[in-house]
């Protein structure tokens, strides 16, 4: 039985840091401007602290550029999650860049590294743009937890910001907690929910578009139930979800978006691989980045396969979602 949700259209947002009453003239605040890259660098200081201030400590206090250095420099970075193979080109680009540049100093690497680490991300750069298809079909897929839901309410309201109207698809049809907890992202953005008691999923999505087609809604965003790569029935449920979508729009889904928590680090690796194997992902959401000094992975996974980082999450709420940008990301780990 197809339920459709759809939201009271009276519910106020509750407001944060504009109803805080203003700080007295001169009275010094830590309250920082909450725009800008100003989430993305609070949400990185545990692996801004793990590696770029280890990085920082280390070129400053080395004095010459020695193979000591360097072995330092790749400890740090394989504690950090960069990964073998990320780490290696890495020193490589660097070891290049000292020649090239003539450098001496250890001092000097910390641009050079910064510069070698911005091209290795700059690929993972390319932001989603929502196509010309109505709907825009978005699947979210990921193991469990890893912050598909919420990943969904952020982008809800992501894309009506952008003036695009949103319909939001609960494909997780094992738990009944999961229905709930989409509904309650769909109350807050004030969007609908396409639900089916006792469902499958693919059927719940199949809807969804439909019903999106008839309303002209521009972007469906479907959940997915979490699943382990390793559960090899549920990778083939995902596959037929996928199929099943293209049924129902055979251009569709438009986005395959794999949400991988930022603390799972080097797993995240063999979720890329197995859902990219299964699914043809053509973005990733790294969340939790707020949560963990593992947000190293990032440079690892540039260079495991290139699939673009769409966004990256750093809180719980619904405005903590940023497109991924390799410069700001560079930036908020050294500064
Ligand atoms: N700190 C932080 N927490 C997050 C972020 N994204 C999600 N979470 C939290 O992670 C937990 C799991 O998030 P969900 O969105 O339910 O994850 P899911 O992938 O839908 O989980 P399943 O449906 O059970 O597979 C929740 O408590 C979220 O609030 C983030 O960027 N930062
Ligand atoms: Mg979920």
């Amino acid at each position: 039985m197809l339920a459709f949700f759809k939201p009271r259209s009276d519910k106020s947002q509750p407001s944060d840091a504009s109803q805080s009453p203003a700080p007295a003239e001169g009275t010094k605040t830590q309250e920082r401007p909450k725009g800008l890259g100003a989430r993305l660098k609070e949400g990185l200081a545990r692996t801004r602290a793990q590696l770029g201030q280890r990085l920082s400590g280390l070129f400053s206090s080395h004095g010459r550029i020695d193979d000591d250095l360097y072995e330092e420099l790749e400890t740090i970075l394989l504690s950090s999650d960069v990964g073998v193979d990320a780490t290696q080109y890495l020193l490589d680009d660097l070891r290049k860049r000292v020649k090239r540049e003539g450098l001496s100093d250890a001092a000097q690497l910390q641009g050079a590294l910064q510069q070698s680490l911005l091209e290795l991300l700059a690929p993972l750069e390319e932001p989603l743009s929502v196509g010309p298809q109505c709907p825009f079909v978005i699947m979210l897929v990921g193991v469990n937890g890893s912050g598909k839901t919420t990943t969904i309410g952020k982008l809800a309201k992501y894309f009506q910001s952008q003036g695009k109207s949103v319909l939001l698809a609960a494909g997780d049809t094992f738990r009944a907690a999961a229905r709930e907890q989409l509904m309650a992202w769909g109350e807050r953005n004030n969007v609908a929910v396409i639900t089916q008691e006792g469902g499958d999923s693919a059927a719940v999505i199949f809807d969804a578009i439909q019903a999106a087609r008839a309303r002209g809604v521009d972007v469906v965003l479907a959940d997915t139930a979490g699943r382990l790569p390793t559960q090899l029935h549920l990778m083939e449920e995902i596959k037929k979800v996928k199929r099943v979508i293209n049924k129902a729009d055979p251009s569709a889904p438009h986005e395959v978006l794999l949400v991988l928590d930022a603390n799972t680090g080097q797993n995240g690796l063999a979720q890329v691989r197995s859902f990219d194997d299964a699914l043809q992902v053509t973005g990733l959401v790294l969340t939790k980045l707020d949560g963990t000094a593992k947000g190293g992975v990032i440079a690892a996974i540039a260079k495991l396969r290139r699939i673009p980082v769409r966004f990256v999450g750093v809180g719980e709420t619904m405005d903590d979602l940023r497109p991924f940008t390799a410069r700001e990301f560079v930036e908020a780990l050294f500064e």
